[in-house]
């Protein structure tokens, strides 16, 4: 390792109770540009993925299913793992909270807390959201006509009456308060950030941590009528994969830079609840948590009812892994709420993929094929032209690191196509094809230059589009050693007289079925 340090990214674990769509896709791609791009820059990286397998609402959906709850998370399970292979996600674990690693870890926390005295019997009365798996305050919910009351998601809400262990969360509002204030990047963006210290400014309540009117769940230590509320267990994975109740090893290596990526749905939990157990714990709360926006189909809210939930192997199928990894972080600003629709994907992928970045890549690498007898050009002497170009490519580095720790992608995207428009543009100004004959030599400046540029810009979209960029190295003939961030800039640009391969296009153009 460069001793770069240590950076630990999760995303949500999925719940079994159904398939996965674009919205787990999205959280899972950005989580695995954001692997990629600390590995390439020398970071020690551990990125973690995963199931939610307990809850009633696992459990009904294997009643209504006629199965056994294990059985549907087996299944289930396994089509989600399968999401992060076809996505091509380097995740280095992949967790199941049904797992016997899983349940120790749990355990051991509640032990904890109760030594701790932070968690104590009582008798929970209610308002509850199977489908959220969420408890509400009576004045959080919606009251529709004819009087039946809904929950703020609109989820169908019900009156719970049961023996409940409660967390004392309540005693957090201030530790909590003054831990937001201390650490000003610990919820993002700014707007979830203020959204949560309002809730734990507005007063908490203690939360009820356990349940006794259904079986699917890790057991309450010592008193086994009760399992666990399925949230205290979910969160707890991000430190079970880390070795945890064990706090030296992985735990003691990876924990301080936990990143925790999810959508704003479940901000509460990861921003208030987690937090609050952690230190009540006598853990360290995460490093941060960032909430991204939601995704609509067409302008149309994505669920089963409406029947246009998208499945994200189709997008695969039909644009191609590259593509769709490309648009769903170059469409929206993340954090914002954003649109899919045919015409949005097809746009990028044929204006920024085909037209700019392809071209630009397709027409140096055949004029270099042709004209400089397919080995890498020498360059004369840099005009001011070459140096603001090359400035520019190595550059882009420095913009990627900023953009990226703070998780914006949209940000990271827009200053390299910023590059990749500028080299489009200093290849018409140049006109290389011109000066092939009034002046080979410089020419031959401008291809290299222009290598140089492409060099620097595959590089940057390696984390983005892996297999893509991987190919437009290959065309470089870059050594696999040198596709990490060690070798960005100068001191590894293209070497004369390399051999290349023979160009072939990476961006292919989406052409549209012609109407029968
Ligand atoms: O909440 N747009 O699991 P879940 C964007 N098990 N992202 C979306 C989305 C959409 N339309 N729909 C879903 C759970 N997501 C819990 C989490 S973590 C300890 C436990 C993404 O299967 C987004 O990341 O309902 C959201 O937070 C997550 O899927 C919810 O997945």
């Amino acid at each position: 390792m460069s001793g770069a340090g240590t950076f630990y990214v999760t995303t949500p674990i999925y719940y079994v109770n159904d398939k996965p769509h674009i919205g787990h896709a999205y959280t899972t791609l950005a989580c695995d540009v954001l692997a990629r791009f600390k590995r390439q820059d020398g970071f020690d990286v551990k990125f973690l993925t995963g199931t939610d397998e307990h809850g009633q609402k696992v459990e009904k959906s294997a009643e209504a299913a006629g199965m056994e709850p294990k059985a549907l998370a087996d299944m289930n399970s396994a089509n989600f793992r399968e999401l992060a292979r076809i996505l091509g996600c380097s995740n280095d674990d992949f967790i199941r909270t049904t797992e016997p690693r899983h349940t120790q870890a749990c355990q051991a926390l509640w032990n904890t807390l109760v030594e701790r005295g932070e968690i104590y019997l009582g008798h929970y009365e209610g308002w509850y959201s199977v489908r959220d798996e969420a408890f509400y305050a009576e004045d959080e919910l919606i009251t529709l006509p004819g009087g039946k009351k809904q929950a703020p998601t609109g989820a169908p809400v019900e009156w719970v009456k049961e023996p409940s262990y409660f967390f004392k969360l309540s005693a957090w509002q201030d530790r909590l308060l003054a831990w937001y204030d201390a650490n000003p990047d610990c919820v993002a963006p700014a707007s979830r950030r203020n959204e949560v210290m309002s809730f734990v400014k507005g007063g908490l309540q203690d939360l009820s941590v356990s349940r006794t009117s259904f079986k699917w769940g890790i057991p309450v230590p010592g008193d086994e009528a009760h399992v666990m509320y399925v949230w205290l267990d979910a969160l707890t994975n991000y430190i079970t994969a880390l070795g945890y109740p064990d706090t030296q090893g992985d735990f003691a290596r990876y924990w301080p830079s936990a990143l925790h990526m999810v959508g704003k749905d479940i901000v509460r939990f990861h921003a208030v609840y987690w937090p609050a157990l952690l230190m009540a714990a006598g853990l360290e709360p995460p490093r941060r948590v960032f909430a991204h926006g939601w995704w609509t189909n067409e302008g149309q809210k994505i669920s089963k009812s409406v029947g246009n939930v998208i499945d994200p192997l189709t997008l695969i199928e039909t644009y191609g892994l590259d593509q769709v990894r490309f648009f769903m972080l170059r469409e929206v600003p993340f954090g914002n709420d954003g649109d899919y629709s045919h015409r949005a994907m097809v746009g990028r992928m044929n204006s920024e993929l085909a037209n700019d970045y392809g071209n630009l890549v397709q027409r140096v690498l055949s004029m270099i094929g042709k004209n400089c007898a397919g080995a890498v050009p020498q360059a004369g002497e840099a005009s001011d032209d070459d140096r603001v170009m090359l400035g520019a490519a190595h550059g882009l580095l420095e913009r990627l690191r900023e953009s990226l720790d703070k998780q914006l992608f949209h940000e990271a995207l827009e200053a390299i196509w910023l590059v990749v428009r500028a080299a489009n543009g200093y290849v018409d100004h140049q006109a290389p094809w011109t000066l092939k004959k009034t002046d080979p030599a410089r020419m031959n400046s401008v291809l290299w230059v222009l290598a140089e540029t492409i060099r620097s810009l595959a590089l940057a979209t390696l984390p983005f589009m892996p297999s893509a960029s991987g190919r437009i190295l290959d065309q470089l003939a870059i050594p696999e050693e040198e596709r990490t961030y060690a070798a960005f800039g100068p001191a590894y640009a293209l070497k004369p007289g390399t051999a290349l391969p023979v160009p072939q296009g990476v961006f292919p153009r989406f052409v549209e079925e012609a109407a029968p």
